[in-house]
């Protein structure tokens, strides 16, 4: 039964980001860069998401088409990064305001769908790639014409470019199809050693294989002159807002990271076991986190860590977490929570973090170097939300 009932939520007591494994108390930031930082690190990899692999597969990158787009106002490119010899391959589309004079700041963020599935562009490459048929335009677990710009709503392109902003995306599906298959598809073989049919109980899943390839992504920004490799923000929603999460706290390349009602396993604090618990979703999505989270199904309080400390690993670059008060599910409190308890760290480091210690009211975005807001409405991502996203870059990435 799921609770949505405050006074339901157990006593608990969260974990201190900032005291060491060994209880010494980190008291500076060099502490924390050289001991606690790596220790949450190693926690999360081995209790939550699984360890990524650190050898990397030849990226073959191609780009394959480009053009001006939106009636001139946009540049498009698109890019097809080939993992291994014949591994898995990712479409990454991004878009650039046209006429940039120098390098822009960019947002990355995987979708549900595929490319084509966030503006109507014809030109955009239909995907091929098996999908979930609850997708619009979705036909046999293939996209269809009819899928072009489905989820354009929450995209909000013409926001982003005429802010000055590039925005790239890839299907999450190219990375791992997302469905429990026993990690047969995706990428994960291409890094199984020799006999090796699955992951290990502390390897990664399939949220670990869609962060590896946002620092993919990331790493062709580095070839490509237009974005600012430096300044990239990194963005998902949902089980990708978890995943965004993820990215960030591995690949400190990220300069920004949002969570988009990321929930369980993302911003929200597990410990709560307020709408989606632990056993919950290793139930409903037993491919998403590493075999070792099933330990703690039931059993959130002997967690070694809450999801504060992710938010605090992205620490001290600017982190945003946003929730939609109608969307229980992912505990709108909890996330809040999450944010409120990280704020320590960013003290440490930089002197500014969250500036509220209480919830705000609706619609109203609080910014420091943590930023938070719940907006009315449910699960989704609406132009509020991505006006909050560009308000908190240009604070932290305009300077
Ligand atoms: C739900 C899942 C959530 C969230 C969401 C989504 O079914 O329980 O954790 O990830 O899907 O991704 O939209």
């Amino acid at each position: 039964m799921t609770n949505y009932d405050e006074s339901q939520v157990p006593a608990y007591r969260l974990p201190d980001p900032l005291v060491c494994l060994d209880g010494t108390p980190v008291g500076d930031a060099q502490t924390w860069r050289a001991k606690r930082r790596g220790e949450l690190l190693e926690l999360f990899t081995e209790h939550v998401f699984g360890l990524t692999p650190s050898a990397q597969p030849t990226v073959h990158v191609d780009v394959f088409e480009e053009g001006d787009a939106l009636e001139g106002r946009a540049v498009r490119r698109q890019i097809v990064l080939r993992f291994g010899a014949d591994g898995p391959q990712m479409d990454l589309l991004v878009f650039l305001p046209a006429g940039q004079r120098a390098p822009v700041p960019t947002f990355l963020g995987l979708n549900f769908f595929g490319n084509h599935s966030i503006h109507a562009d014809p030109a955009i490459r239909l995907s091929t790639q098996w999908m979930r048929e609850t997708g619009q335009g979705v036909v046999d677990h293939r996209a269809t014409e009819a899928a072009r710009g489905v989820l354009s709503s929450r995209w909000a392109l013409d926001a982003i470019l005429a802010r000055g902003y590039g925005l790239a995306t890839a299907y999450c599906g190219d990375l791992d199809p997302d469905y429990d298959d026993g990690y047969a598809n995706g990428i994960h073989p291409l890094f199984y050693d020799a006999g090796q049919t699955q992951p290990r109980d502390g390897e990664w899943g399939t949220i670990g294989a869609w962060a590896w390839g946002l620092s993919r992504a990331l790493d062709y920004f580095q070839l490509d002159e237009q974005i600012d490799d430096r300044r990239v923000a990194v963005m998902g929603h949902s089980r990708l807002g978890k995943t965004a999460l993820w990215a960030g706290a591995l690949d400190e390349r990220f300069a920004l990271v949002i969570s988009n009602e990321s929930g369980c396993g993302g911003a929200a604090l597990s410990r709560r076991c307020y709408g989606e618990t632990v056993e919950r979703i290793n139930t409903s999505f037993p491919h998403w986190f590493c075999n070792n989270f099933r330990r703690y199904n039931g059993r959130e309080e002997t967690l070694p860590v809450d999801q504060h400390m992710l938010i605090a690993l992205a620490a001290p670059r600017p982190v945003y977490v946003a929730s939609a008060v109608e969307d229980r599910w992912s505990d709108p409190r909890g996330e809040f929570l999450s944010a409120l308890h990280a704020d320590p760290v960013y003290r440490l480091l930089c002197d500014d973090g969250l500036p509220i210690d209480t919830m705000p009211e609706l619609d109203a975005a609080r910014m420091g170097r943590i930023g938070y807001h719940v907006r009315s409405g449910g699960h989704d991502v609406t132009d509020f939300d991505w006006r909050c996203f560009l308000d908190f870059a240009d604070r932290h990435l305009q300077k």
